[in-house]
């Protein structure tokens, strides 16, 4: 299956159940937008945790009706995120989402030991990107929680994304390792990586996608750019997931494709006992809306 917009994201979640998501530190204006708006069209009931009247003012002047909602009332939110997180874990919603609180904060307590999110598994970020110049869905990872990766982070970050991707429809990603050259450089950690990934790819000890690298961005995207450097590749320029070196290389690519690209973009967290909405405070009301359905479209059996 080829996913083209963030739009399909509707038609992978059409005949699922409606998830209960809960949204920690609910007072703010484009998370309660497209919250609303996942409930209006059928995707989300929502259990909103917060400032009420926070929450309350925001609703009245941006004319949001949370009237038919569940809200509870925590002005602190450190308690907020915790109940939320309890939620998550008693199996009372289905997906968490981050509201007005710092992505750290939220994240240390998904991680805590005694009531967090934490499975056994690594956690790890997935953005997936609709760029209007490439011509399917492509995802990136790990652009937003894991700062340096070493061999074994990557093979459990691949393993999330791909698990997901499947959930979409993708039956055998093909997954490119992003270096600054497509050769081996035994200078270059990200190159070691990368040809290592492959090689324990085509061994099964990483199954269900194909995995190559190292490959330099152009090249992973563009078969031009390939042929050019005479680079033989299921990968290089059909990739849907690229495996980034870093926290640091990521985030950037991540921006550029938003600013620069103006590229729309959906992201969770994977790993954890239920899919996390982790966008950021300079995210989009849409890049949140879509961020939701793919929430759900992880959070499928
Ligand atoms: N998956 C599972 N367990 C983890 C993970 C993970 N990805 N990361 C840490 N843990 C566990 C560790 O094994 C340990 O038991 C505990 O959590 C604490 O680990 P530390 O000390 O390495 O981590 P923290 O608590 O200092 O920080 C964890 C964060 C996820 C908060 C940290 O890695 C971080 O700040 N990431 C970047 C987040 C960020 O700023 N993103 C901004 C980009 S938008």
């Amino acid at each position: 299956m080829v996913l083209r917009k963030l739009e399909d994201l509707r038609e992978i979640i059409a005949n699922e159940p409606v998830k209960k998501l809960v949204l920690a530190a609910a007072q703010d204006q484009h998370s309660l937008s497209a919250v609303l708006r996942a409930w209006k069209n059928g995707i989300i009931e929502p259990i909103l945790i917060g400032d009420k009247e926070g929450i309350q003012n925001i609703s009245v002047s941006n004319g949001f009706d949370i009237s038919g909602l569940r809200v509870i009332h925590e002005p602190d939110t450190y308690k907020a995120v915790e109940m939320a997180v309890k939620m998550v874990s008693n199996k009372q919603a289905d997906v968490l989402m981050k509201g007005k609180v710092g992505t750290s904060t939220l994240l240390k307590c998904v991680l805590n030991k005694e009531w967090g999110l934490r499975t056994g598994n690594l956690l790890s970020h997935i953005a997936l990107f609709e760029v209007e110049t490439y011509h399917k869905l492509i995802a990136v990872t790990d652009v937003a929680m894991n700062i340096a990766p070493n061999l074994q982070d990557k093979i459990a970050i691949v393993n999330n994304s791909v698990s997901c991707l499947h959930k979409l429809g993708i039956a055998k990603p093909k997954v490119a390792v992003l270096g600054a050259v497509e050769m081996v450089n035994e200078n270059m950690e990200a190159t070691l990586h990368a040809a290592l990934l492959s090689k324990m790819n085509q061994r099964d000890q990483i199954r269900d996608c194909i995995i190559d690298g190292p490959l330099a961005f152009d090249n992973a995207v563009s078969v031009e750019s390939a042929q050019h450097k005479g680079i033989r590749s299921e990968v290089a320029g059909d990739t849907d997931l690229l495996l980034m070196p870093d926290i640091e290389v990521g985030n950037v690519l991540y921006k550029s494709l938003v600013f620069f690209a103006k590229a729309k973009v959906a992201s969770v967290i994977l790993g954890a006992q239920a899919p996390i909405v982790l966008t950021s405070r300079s995210d989009s009301e849409q890049a949140k809306y879509d961020s939701i359905m793919l929430a759900a479209a992880a959070s499928k059996k």
